[in-house]
């Protein structure tokens, strides 16, 4: 009895932190000069993802070399820190229910000539060193990078009114 409420409590709460995982999306510059700020975030906020972190910031190279280590030895690393930071970006953390995988389905392939239309690099962009967006690929780099790019304050736990209208009960 007491190992049957255990393992429904187990369930429910496995749920719930499923619901409550984060994504960290930035905006690249690419993005933000060609006036793609609201369209990016009008997809995650249409999609029903939680909008729980936010900011406008001019990253500086230290940043991005930190953000893209796992990058560094890689031929094109120079011509990505410099890209990334020839002007301002806008990060953002989102919640919900496998928004890591779903974010980076909504994004597409890395190379935008690979991403299928209908995905935000699909839609809206052509080339891979100028492809808009940057998501998550693990739960894990997630962490990572909600921690590297936002202080423990600046991503804001909230209850919208309509989350019935969005998960299941
Ligand atoms: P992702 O952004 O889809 O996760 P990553 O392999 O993590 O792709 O690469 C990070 C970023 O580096 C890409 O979004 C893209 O802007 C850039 N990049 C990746 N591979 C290449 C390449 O072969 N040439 C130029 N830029 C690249
Ligand atoms: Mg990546």
């Amino acid at each position: 009895m007491i190992a049957t409420i255990l393992s429904i409590f187990s369930l429910f709460s496995s749920a719930m932190a499923a619901a409550r995982e984060r994504s960290f999306i930035m905006i690249k510059p690419d993005g933000v000069q060609r006036g793609l700020v609201g369209e990016i975030i009008k997809r995650f906020e249409q999609k029903g993802f939680k909008l729980v972190g936010l900011k406008f910031v001019w990253p500086t190279e230290d940043l991005l070399k930190k953000h893209y280590a796992d990058l560094s030895d890689k031929p094109f690393f120079p011509a990505l820190v410099k890209y990334m930071a020839s002007g301002p970006v806008v990060p953002m953390v989102w919640e919900g229910l496998n928004v890591v995988k779903t974010g980076r389905v909504m994004l597409g392939a890395t190379n935008p000539a690979d991403s299928a239309p209908g995905t935000i690099r699909g839609d809206l962009c052509i080339q891979m060193g100028r492809n808009i967006c940057h998501g998550s690929d693990s739960v894990e780099s997630a962490k990572k990078e909600i921690n590297l790019w936002f202080t423990e304050k600046e991503v804001v736990g909230w209850a919208p009114a309509n989350d019935c209208w969005v998960y299941e009960d």
